[in-house]
């Protein structure tokens, strides 16, 4: 029992209607508050915690956060700053993400966020290296949350490195790997890891990030390998046709993860992050609805060999 703790920054998104060119939808994301809408979906209790502004856009954040279930409690509410947000800007390969963050409420959180918050029921803390590319000041409080000191696997903590170049720009990023160090569970695309660290290769991978349990490649369409101690295990993803990324590797992140504390092995933790991940990628919002089960039915049996 207990809870998971995802902390970030939760953005109001802006993505193109379908129906109409030019008009735009308000929708919510942010990575680590989606892995918290698709952890509370599989009836996990999830809390979100970062800063919104005291505007309309936190509000929609907010309300949304907590219609889907997610405890929204401890967030600060910033009265001087605004809420980030972002749009999805349709573009000739899918769409580009433009962000209008900089100076955002989350982005003034640092180290004394923690002391806000109650993490003695915490089973899991989720984080993500956007977090580190936001200001000197969040890059200290993920430091702080992630001390290497720490008791590692009590709490638990995840970290995706989703790395963000045009968040980055000439900062350091060097800092990712450290972090990742510093987790029990790390989550990596092989082409991050390549510009990052100039592999992706999950063996390769692996021996530059030692220290955490877990380590999770995901190679793109093709699946996903996750390496536990020297032994690697390999997924294949399931074959959907992408309506929009953006949002599919946090999807992964819930499933993998829920998976995890229901103690899963290996093959039956990924299929479950691969499973959620279908879904998003068919939505043009970052978590979607989920697939119905006739469709999660036809999916699975199209790739028996491995998903039987
Ligand atoms: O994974 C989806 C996120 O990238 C999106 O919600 C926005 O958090 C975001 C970011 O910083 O890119």
């Amino acid at each position: 029992t207990g809870d998971v703790v995802c902390l970030g920054e939760s953005l109001a998104v802006f993505v193109p209607d379908a129906e109409e060119p030019g008009r735009y939808l308000l929708t919510i994301g942010g990575a680590e508050s989606n892995v918290a809408r698709h952890l509370a979906r599989a009836g996990l209790p999830v809390r979100w915690v970062g800063a919104v502004g005291e505007d309309d856009l936190g509000r929609a954040v907010l309300d949304h956060l907590r219609a889907s279930g997610v405890d929204v409690a401890a967030v600060r509410v910033d009265p001087e700053r605004p809420t980030g947000l972002y749009v999805k800007e349709p573009d000739a390969g899918g769409s580009r993400m433009r962000y209008y963050r900089s100076g955002s409420a989350a982005s003034a959180l640092g180290p004394d966020f923690l002391a806000t918050l109650d993490l003695t029921t915490a089973r899991l803390v989720h984080l993500t290296g956007i977090t580190a590319a936001l200001s000197p000041s969040c890059r200290a409080l993920l430091r702080t949350a992630m001390d290497p000191g720490r008791r590692r696997s009590s709490p638990l903590v995840s970290f995706d490195v989703n790395w963000r170049p045009v968040l980055w720009r000439d900062q350091d990023a060097r800092v990712l790997t450290e972090l990742a160090n510093a987790a029990d569970v790390v989550f990596v695309g092989e082409d991050e890891a390549e510009a990052l660290w100039g592999t992706g290769d999950p063996d390769r991978v692996r021996a530059l990030l030692p220290a955490p349990t877990t380590v999770v490649v995901k190679q793109g369409a093709r699946g996903a390998t996750l390496v536990e101690g020297g032994t690697a295990v390999f997924q294949p993803a399931l074959a959907v046709d992408v309506v929009e990324p953006v949002g599919a590797g946090d999807a992964f992140a819930a499933g993998f993860l829920a998976a995890t504390l229901a103690g899963a092995e290996p093959a039956h933790r990924l299929r479950a992050g691969h499973l959620l991940a279908a879904a998003t990628l068919c939505s043009r919002e970052d978590v979607g609805d989920p697939l119905p089960a006739d469709r999660v039915a036809a999916l699975l049996a199209a790739d028996a060999a491995t998903w039987a």
